[in-house]
């Protein structure tokens, strides 16, 4: 029996960073409870820090371990939930979906700092200097890579939504909120994500806060004097699971031994995608969704008028 998964989470209006794992969980419909927190008040560090101990949100507790950073909780969660597809099977694919995703994790600086995360914003265009041109540049890049090399089985970055889907996720709903213009297989899978029924459930879930100032990120963020202090070799100790029945909870599900049943409906197993196939009976990949996308200009929709058309009032 796994124990109960709690997720540490900053503003949803405001929190681009904990929106990545949460999608994860939630379109595996993996049951989870929320720690909400606003970010930017006065005591917000304070109160991450009761959780959290970078300092930042998210944050995912389960039982005494607590697993911090964005990619490692997807991670965590994959292996020890046995999430299908988090990662592509194909190696090329994979290793491409990996690179990205930590080339998301570590850069894309200055598309961050000059485009901030903001969940309610209405869509409007903004100037952008040189370098976050260039980091925009570059994602539309990788994302017309993974589309056309290894799309072809959905309508997500390597087909199945896996944790490459939710890294760019965020930066997806950043292209439409400062009306980044697009075409091709951007345009398109702006479009899903926009349309991905865990992102309209944040969406309107950040329209419900109460409103906060946005969060900027400035280079002195990210030195050390913004540290939480360290802790002692006790305390760390005191995070994780020392019990071995517990241990033993959390089989590494997705090896080969131990392969999980299909996830949902009409999913292919995990066992059925590795078992050797014959080329000539291998089933035709799921005909990507049509989408109308031929202008280079914003896409036409609001969150508000999208959730609405989505959301039954
Ligand atoms: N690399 C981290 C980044 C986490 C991060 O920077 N989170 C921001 C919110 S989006 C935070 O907690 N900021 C602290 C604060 O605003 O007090 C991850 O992937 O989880």
């Amino acid at each position: 029996m796994q124990q109960k998964l709690t997720l540490v989470l900053g503003s949803k209006a405001r929190s681009s960073w904990s929106l990545r794992p949460w999608l994860f969980l939630r379109h595996h419909e993996v049951p989870f409870d929320e720690i909400l927190l606003p970010l930017g008040q006065p005591d917000s560090r304070a109160r991450i820090l009761e959780h959290s101990p970078s300092g930042k949100v998210p944050c995912l507790l389960q039982g005494r371990l607590k697993v911090w950073e964005s990619l490692a909780i997807c991670e965590y969660a994959a292996e020890t939930l046995a999430l299908p597809l988090a990662w592509p099977l194909d190696p090329a694919a994979r290793a491409l979906a990996r690179a990205m995703s930590a080339e998301m994790h570590a850069g894309f600086a200055d598309l961050r700092r000059e485009l901030p995360f903001d969940a309610l914003r209405k869509p409007a265009a903004r100037e952008v200097g040189e370098q976050a041109a260039s980091d925009i540049a570059r994602v539309r890049a990788l994302w017309r890579e993974a589309r056309s090399l290894h799309g072809r089985g959905g309508p997500w970055l390597f087909g199945r939504f896996g944790i490459a889907d939710a890294m760019f996720a965020p930066v997806a709903l950043r292209f439409h909120a400062y009306a980044v213009a697009l075409d091709g297989p951007e345009r398109e899978y702006v479009y899903n994500v926009l349309m991905h029924p865990a992102v309209q459930e944040w969406l309107d879930a950040a329209a419900a806060e109460s409103p906060q100032e946005p969060v900027v990120e400035t280079p002195a963020e990210r030195t050390a004097e913004f540290l939480p202090e360290p802790e002692t070799p006790a305390a760390v100790a005191t995070r994780y699971v020392d019990d071995p029945a517990e241990t033993q909870e959390t089989p590494l599900e997705n090896t080969h031994r131990d392969l999980p049943p299909a996830a949902r409906p009409g999913e292919e197993s995990l066992a059925d995608l590795l078992a050797p196939r014959d080329p000539a009976t291998r089933p035709a990949p799921a005909p990507l969704p049509v989408i109308e996308s031929q202008a280079a200009e914003p896409l036409p929709v609001d969150p508000v008028k999208l959730r609405s058309f989505i959301l039954p009032p």
